[in-house]
């Protein structure tokens, strides 16, 4: 890549943090108008903004079946599950520019792909771009082709860790539900700088994905190359800041 001097900010935003997830596909109009002010407050220059879905787009994904191993070739199925992220897409977008924010829709099915050992390549020419520009970019998990499955889900988390390296990113901020990473008795974990700092907490130094979220969080980020903030709507603010926010995981 030839976009190494930005350094950008990539910020997720999950997707149960801009929508209600128990209810098909309804944004958490509060939740969302607070970090679309926390953003438009801050003013970072070089942001990159991520969202996941929420109750947008899981729920096709499901019902055709669809998830990052498991594809499909139903050209429909396909579009139904991106054509739901896009709307979600344009509703964060569009409240980004009424806030004042200079986003920008970024759609991965349209420029990424997976091999057939199922590696993300996502081009990143259009973000770079555009943050040298001056606008924000706006990605978000999607559908991809993917050789030899036909199409298969990319999550945020996913484009988060390909933006973070491809971009050779200062900071990375993933704002969940969660205020961060929890040890055994429910504290946020301050900082984690390797996985047996929290091993026993997530479930032993051998777990992989099939435990669920946090201990495959966590790895990828130690892998990441930049420090990366798990934190909560509240702490919004402050990660855009410039502070430690939540659980800073440096690798
Ligand atoms: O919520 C969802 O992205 P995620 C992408 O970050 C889908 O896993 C379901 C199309």
């Amino acid at each position: 890549d030839s976009t190494e001097s930005l350094a950008p900010v990539v910020l997720k935003l999950g997707g149960s943090v801009v929508t209600e997830k128990e209810s098909p596909e309804t944004l958490d109009e509060d939740a969302l108008d607070a970090a679309v002010s926390a953003v438009a407050d801050a003013g970072v220059e070089n942001l990159v903004v991520v969202h996941g879905g929420g109750s947008f787009g899981h729920p096709n994904a499901e019902k055709h079946g669809v998830s990052s191993a498991a594809g499909t070739r139903d050209a429909r199925g396909i579009y139904e599950i991106h054509d739901a992220m896009r709307r979600l897409n344009d509703a964060v977008v569009g409240r980004l520019q009424d806030a004042g924010v200079p986003a920008l829709p970024v759609h991965p099915l349209s420029a990424g792909a997976r091999d057939d050992d199922a590696a993300l390549s996502l081009p990143l020419d259009s973000t770079a771009t555009m943050l040298g520009e001056g606008f924000v970019p706006v990605l978000h998990g999607d559908v991809i082709a993917h050789a030899g499955e036909g199409a298969t889900v990319v999550s945020g988390d996913e484009l988060v860790t390909r933006l973070a390296r491809g971009l050779s990113a200062d900071r990375v901020g993933l704002c969940s539900t969660v205020p961060g990473v929890y040890d055994e008795n429910e504290e946020v974990v301050p900082e984690i700088t390797a996985f047996s700092d929290v091993a026993d907490a997530l479930g032993g130094s051998d777990a992989t994905d099939v435990t669920g979220g946090m201990a495959a969080k966590v790895r990828a980020l130690l892998e990441l190359g930049a420090p990366a903030h798990v934190f909560g709507p509240d702490s919004l603010s402050d990660f855009l800041a410039g502070e430690d926010a939540g659980t800073v995981i440096r690798g």
